[in-house]
C-alpha cells in the first residue's frame, strides 16, 4: 500500500488526488510543518530535501510531486489518465506536465516565500515578489492554450496535467490576476472540482473552503 506523507494543500494535494482517481489504497502520514516536522531527523532519512511531499511505494522511497504523480501514472497505466506512450498525446502530457511544475510552480514558491532569497532585505522582498507574481502571471497566460483546445490540458480526455493545476491554482488566489481570471482556466478548474476524485482528498486534508 502507498503511504504519502502531506501536508494540507501542500504539493502532496497533486499525487493525492491521483491516488483517489485511481482508486488506490494509501495511507497519509502527516509532516507536521507547524512543528517544522519536514526538516526532523527521522523525515529528513525518506526525504534529505526537508520538504513535502514524499510517496513510499514498497521499498521505493520517493520525492519531487510531479515525479510521484508521473510514477502513479506508469504503474496504473490502465487507470490513464495519461495517454499511451510513445504517443505525440503522452508527449504533450509530459509538456504540460513538465511546464507546470517547473515554470509555474517555482515562480509560484518564489512569489509565496521571496524572502527565501532575499533574507530580511524588505525592499528587495517586495521587488522579488512582485516579479515573481508577474512571471507566473505570464505562465499562466501560456495556458491560454486551453482556450481553443480545452477544456482540459488534452482536450476532453482528463489527465494528471489538470490535477496538477488544480493544486498550483489554490495557492495564489492572492494575486491581483489570479488563475481563475482567466475563462479556460476557470472553465477546467470548475471541470475538475467537481470530480470526488479531486473533492475527496482536499475533505481528507481538512480543507473546507472552495478549492481554487
Ligand atoms: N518541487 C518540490 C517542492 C516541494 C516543496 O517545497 N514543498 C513545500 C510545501 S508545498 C515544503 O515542503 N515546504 C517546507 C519547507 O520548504 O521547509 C515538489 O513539488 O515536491
Amino acid at each position: 500500500m502507498y503511504q504519502l506523507h502531506h501536508f494540507p494543500s501542500n504539493a502532496n494535494a497533486a499525487p493525492h488526488m491521483v491516488l483517489e482517481e485511481f482508486g488506490q489504497k494509501y495511507d497519509l502520514v502527516l509532516v507536521d510543518r507547524v512543528k517544522n516536522a519536514q526538516k526532523s531527523k527521522d523525515y529528513l532519512k525518506i526525504n534529505p530535501n526537508g520538504r513535502i511531499p514524499t510517496l513510499v511505494d514498497g521499498d521505493l522511497v520517493m520525492f519531487e510531486a510531479a515525479a510521484i504523480v508521473l510514477h502513479l501514472v506508469d504503474q496504473h497505466p490502465e487507470a490513464g489518465p495519461a495517454p499511451k506512450v510513445g504517443t505525440p498525446e503522452r508527449a504533450k502530457f509530459y509538456q504540460w506536465m513538465i511546464f507546470l511544475t517547473n515554470s509555474l510552480q517555482e515562480e509560484l514558491m518564489i512569489w509565496q516565500s521571496p524572502d527565501r532569497l532575499t533574507g530580511t532585505d524588505v525592499a528587495a522582498t517586495e521587488v522579488v515578489k512582485r516579479g515573481a507574481e508577474k512571471r507566473a502571471g505570464a505562465y499562466l497566460d501560456v495556458i491560454r492554450h486551453l482556450k481553443e483546445n480545452g477544456p482540459l490540458f488534452l482536450g476532453e480526455k482528463l489527465s494528471a496535467a489538470d490535477f496538477y493545476l488544480v493544486l498550483l491554482a489554490r495557492w495564489p488566489r492572492p494575486m491581483t490576476s489570479p488563475p481563475r481570471s482567466r475563462p479556460a482556466i476557470a472553465r477546467l478548474l470548475d471541470k475538475v472540482t467537481a470530480l470526488p476524485s479531486v473533492r475527496r482528498p482536499y475533505a481528507r486534508e481538512g480543507v473546507t473552503d472552495e478549492i481554487c
